[in-house]
């Protein structure tokens, strides 16, 4: 028997790569699409291509997958939605779509979407109930938990892939309604390292860039980021550039990325902090300083020149893998440069010191002079549609709005604009993702409400993820499908609607609101999750607390009125309407500032692309950015003889989405990946251990073990391996350790062994 899978058996090594990975092939413009992946009848083209024939009317939305939010144009018939194109006059993507885009509405229609809620019985099976007989039950068991074991016993896990409005509704129902102590995202996977930094560094969390700087940077700098797989738009948005730009790219696998790279600095993983060190001591030697910059505008620089000292190339190159010469090279690329441009995503957030590597990246922009001018930047690169609205609405990580719940002031301003008692308001934070998994573990917290994301396969030490899932007294899950890893282990399950059946507003990773749009209607009982919250505010008695969250536009206007005067204001859009105008329109677009652009011959609308920080001046205080350095650590589970190999996990292909339930429900993208779980081998490693490709093999850590194909290619370097997160044995694997700053797991090392099956 062959234990070869199908879709390896007739492919090349690199035709694999070819097929699954380059997305030039995958992701089509408008008008000069791939003919054979046009819609033919019966499913087998990319996108519901609709029939203008067919169709009475369109409108536009923005997609619901990436943080590139892009803008998608919907072909409506009766007011349902039967197709879609890229939009071509939306400013973020330009016409261009990814596979998962052109996919999105056939991915609504599935056997497992849930229709109905659904109630475990004694049995352990799940019964439908109605929507009454469920909320009545789900008020009653949390708050029998909370009067026996105390308010804090109960959590929420929330996401960045509802829109901006649930994502307020959610956080203030229950932390200013239900009396929830703790809930946090599952951005905190994501993003919480960026947040920090930024925060740390510029005094406020503050994405600087907008998507033009893609084109007008003539060096851009990727460090642990793979936009050709995770961010093919913002690829394309790189392509258009017509500087001839150089780009160098930090990464220790050969990505797609990596390959178009003119220096691809191959580091050993988790070098990163000596490296950056490394190549700022060379930027102070050579005089690639911004002196002016540096005296007006920041404080710390002595600081940083001392710390640096200690990294000269010589001593980093064995450390990180990476030869002078190169280090050199980079250096002078990035010091001559007119305007550079840095960027960085998953291989740096997701690390026990991501918080001060994300600050090496920041402090190189800072002292070369290269920010709030186009083409510059330290710009971290988000994740999910709304990973910026969960920053500022969810009630996480901030008090609602970009405020502090430790503000004696902030407490106060929010609960005069929501008409509350300010004893409501929690005085802290509350527990992080991590910190509540543990609170299960110690008994603490004994009932979980999860909305939109799906733990059990995501969350890192998955076989201990789940025993915790198990422990709970009671656990709610709210999604569009009901047979996700994380429903298996549920109590309840709440049908919720999804994107393209709900309206609302998401922010992408250039700070832009854009509308999402209802266009079909959801399947069964399925609600859209505002008004699952709205539903809930009334069963629990706290209805009146939200007379005025009537629908999400009402909700946005008082978003608009709770961050008035922030960095983040936006109290200049002229509602809903005007977004959909605009083509988005990024934060922050104050009142002032709307006024003042009422000029005579100006439209009054914003500008389609801005970047902060034009005037040098940030948001501590004194005005200045903050130079921050640490210590270099070690990592805690490095490779050894037992378990010889780095596993470095992340993003596999354009056409999956993170745990799969939304993506493989496309029989078209289905095609476009490899349907069974792969683990990229060098061929000296596969040769050693006599798999060849597309063989099985065993994957140990000393957590847990999973089995995938040997994919031969030389983009990992000899003692490391990767797997793509998107299969659920991946994270059985990783090993639960965390940045200490921002509390973000380390997804991208661990130590394993691997074996031919
Ligand atoms: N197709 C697709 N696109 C997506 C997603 C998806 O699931 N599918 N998810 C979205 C989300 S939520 C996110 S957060 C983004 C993630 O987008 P990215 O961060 O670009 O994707 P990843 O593959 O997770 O990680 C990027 C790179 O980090 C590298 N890396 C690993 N360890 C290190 C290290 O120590 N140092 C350095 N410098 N690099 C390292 C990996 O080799 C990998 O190539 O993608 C978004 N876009
Ligand atoms: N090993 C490893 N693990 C990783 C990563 C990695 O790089 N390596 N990356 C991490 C990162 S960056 C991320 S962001 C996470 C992602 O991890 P998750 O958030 O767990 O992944 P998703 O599959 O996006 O889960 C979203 C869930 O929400 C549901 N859903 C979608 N839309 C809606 C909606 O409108 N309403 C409701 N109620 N439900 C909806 C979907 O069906 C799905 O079940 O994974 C993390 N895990
Ligand atoms: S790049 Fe992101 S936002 Fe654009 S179509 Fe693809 S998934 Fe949607
Ligand atoms: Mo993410």
């Amino acid at each position: 028997m062959s234990t070869v899978p199908p879709e390896f058996k007739s492919l090349t090594a690199n035709d694999q790569k070819r097929r699954f990975q380059l997305p030039q092939l995958l992701h089509a413009r408008t008008g000069e699409m791939t003919r054979e992946l046009l819609l033919k009848p019966g499913d087998h083209g990319l996108g519901m291509t609709p029939d203008p024939m067919r169709a009475d009317t369109t409108t536009t939305a923005v997609c619901g997958y990436c943080s590139t939010g892009c803008g998608l144009r919907l072909h409506l018939r009766d007011d349902e939605a039967i197709g879609l194109t890229p939009e071509t006059g939306y400013p973020v993507n330009l016409g261009m779509a990814c596979p998962k885009g052109w996919e999105a509405l056939r991915v609504l229609d599935s056997d497992d979407r849930a229709t109905s809620p659904m109630v475990r019985d004694a049995d352990g099976k799940f019964n439908k109930v109605s929507w009454d007989a469920a909320l009545t039950s789900f008020c009653d068991r949390f708050k029998e938990i909370q009067s026996t074991y105390g308010p804090d016993s109960v959590a929420f896990l929330s996401t960045g892939q509802i829109a901006s409005e649930e994502m307020a509704f959610l956080g203030a129902l229950a932390k200013f309604g239900m009396g929830f102590r703790h809930g946090d995202g599952n951005t905190r996977q994501c993003m919480a390292t960026a947040v920090t930094a930024y925060k740390e560094s510029f005094g406020y969390d503050a994405p600087p860039y907008t998507y033009d700087d893609f084109e007008q940077s003539d060096v851009l700098v990727f460090v642990g980021s793979n936009p050709c797989i995770a961010h093919p738009i913002m690829w394309e948005r790189v392509l258009r550039n017509p500087n001839d730009p150089a780009i160098i790219v930090v990464d220790p696998r050969r990505t797609e990325t990596a390959m178009a790279a003119k220096e691809h600095l191959q580091l050993s993983p988790k070098s990163d902090l000596a490296l950056l060190y490394a190549i700022t001591h060379e930027v102070i030697q050579r005089g690639y300083v911004d002196h002016g910059f540096v005296d007006a505008h920041t404080n710390g620089f002595e600081q940083l020149a001392q710390h640096v000292q200690a990294f000269a190339p010589d001593v980093v190159s064995s450390i990180a893998g990476v030869s002078v010469d190169q280090i050199h090279s980079v250096v002078d690329l990035i010091g001559q440069g007119k305007a550079v441009s840095f960027w960085w995503t998953m291989g740096v957030n997701q690390s026990y010191e991501g918080t001060r590597v994300a600050q090496a990246i920041i402090n190189l922009s800072l002292i070369t002079g290269n920010i709030g001018r186009p083409g510059t930047g330290a710009n971290s690169i988000t994740g999910q549609c709304n990973a910026m609205g969960s920053r500022l609405w969810s009630n996480t990580t901030n008090l609602i709005g970009h405020h502090d719940f430790g503000s004696a002031d902030d407490r106060a301003k929010v609960a005069a604009e929501l008409d509350i008692p300010v004893e409501n308001i929690p005085t802290d934070t509350g527990w992080s993702y991590d910190r509540i998994m543990e609170g299960v573990r110690s008994g603490k917290i004994k009932g979980l409400w999860v909305i939109a994301t799906n733990p059990a396969h995501s969350w890192i030490h998955q076989d201990d993820a789940r025993a915790l899932l198990d422990q709970l007294d009671f656990l709610v899950v709210q999604d569009m499908y009901d047979s996700t890893d994380t429903a298996r282990h549920a109590d309840m399950i709440l049908p919720a609607a999804g994107w393209g059946e709900k309206d609302g507003t998401f922010i992408n990773s250039e700070r832009r609101y854009g509308l999402l749009k209802k266009v079909r209607k959801a399947p069964g009982e399925a609600l859209a999750d505002f008004r699952i919250f709205q539903a809930i505010a009334h069963y629990w008695g706290v209805g009146d607390q939200f007379r005025d969250w009537t629908d999400p536009e009402a909700v946005f206007r008082i978003m608009q009125r709770l961050n008035r005067g922030k960095w983040s204001d936006i109290s200049g859009i002229d509602g809903y309407a005007q977004l959909d105008r605009c083509g988005g329109i990024q934060w922050p677009w104050s009142q002032a500032s709307a006024q003042a652009s009422h000029g005579e011959g100006s439209s009054g609308d914003p500008a389609p692309q801005r970047r902060l920080f034009e005037d040098g001046n940030f948001a501590h205080p004194d005005g200045r950015a903050r130079l921050i350095v640490d210590d270099v650590t070690p990592p805690p589970e490095p490779p050894c003889a037992d378990y010889p190999t780095w596993l470095l996990t992340g993003r596999g292909t354009v056409s999956q989405w993170h745990t799969q339930t939304r993506t493989s429900k496309s029989p078209v993208l289905r095609k476009l990946y490899p349907n069974q779980p792969y683990v990229e081998l060098h061929p000296e490693d596969a040769a050693r251990i006599g798999v060849s490709n597309g063989e099985r093999v065993t994957v140990q850590s000393r957590r847990g073990e999973a089995t995938a194909a040997a994919m031969v290619v030389p983009t990992v370097r000899p003692g490391q391996a990767f797997m793509p997160m998107h299969y659920e044995s991946t994270n059985r694997l990783t090993l639960a350790h965390f940045d200490p700053h921002s509390r973000q797991p380390s997804y991208k090392d661990c130590a394993v062994k691997i074996l031919k099956a």
